[in-house]
């Protein structure tokens, strides 16, 4: 068996830009799947998502009210804590911008909740200003289950374990709230370029 599958981009490949490659990850042309439990099957007949916690009301939208809102196109670059990265992933999704528009809030944090009970936390300013989105297609396909169709949080910047597959709400909070993997080590934050990988890093 070869070891290169015709799309493989490996960490010797001279076509990767090195400075893109945050420090102790490899590229890949793959797309791993890494969930922590089973994959959750939510009709759309039922999915809903919803803005709550600290704000003037909660929000919510079916998906068909989801699926009138504006979407953008995103071109980024993914990082796995377990060292895979993959450049150049095409989204397209709800920005995060144009959910917190519709909310009054004075939260610092917030708790991305999916559906199956994964949660991760984050910074309620690392989800702002064009940073995040809800995606909703990956390659110009619905997002398939494994990946965490029919939509998942995208917050490209932090390892790939804060962009929530299957996600259902973001929970905003004034303080801040370990979600599934950082009560389990990870690090809290989780930059890539400072290989916050696991608490204390
Ligand atoms: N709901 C949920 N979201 C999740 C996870 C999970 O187990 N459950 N795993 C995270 C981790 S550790 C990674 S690396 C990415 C993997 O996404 P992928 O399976 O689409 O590659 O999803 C993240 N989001
Ligand atoms: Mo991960």
């Amino acid at each position: 068996m070869s070891d290169f599958s015709p799309g493989f981009r490996g960490r010797r490949d001279p076509d990767v830009d090195p400075s893109r490659v945050p420090p102790g990850q490899y590229v890949t042309g793959d797309f791993p799947v890494l969930s922590a439990g089973p994959t959750p099957s939510v009709g759309l007949d039922e999915w809903m998502f919803t803005v709550d916690g600290s704000v003037s009301d909660r929000k919510q939208w079916s998906w068909a009210e989801f699926s009138a809102l504006p979407v953008e196109d995103v071109e980024v670059d993914i990082h796995c804590v377990t060292r895979w990265s993959k450049l150049d992933t095409r989204w397209r999704g709800v920005s995060v911008d144009t959910l917190l528009a519709e909310v009054e809030t004075t939260a610092d944090f917030a708790v991305a909740h999916s559906y199956g009970g994964y949660t991760t936390n984050l910074p309620l300013e690392d989800l702002i200003d064009g940073q995040a989105w809800i995606a909703t297609t990956f390659d110009d396909q619905p997002l398939t289950s494994e990946h965490g169709g029919p939509a998942r949080l995208l917050v490209p910047h932090l390892y790939f374990w804060k962009s929530a597959k299957w996600v259902r709400g973001l929970s905003l909070t004034d303080d801040d709230t370990p979600g599934f993997w950082e009560n389990f080590g990870y690090h809290n934050y989780g930059d890539p370029w400072l290989e916050q990988r696991y608490h204390g890093d």
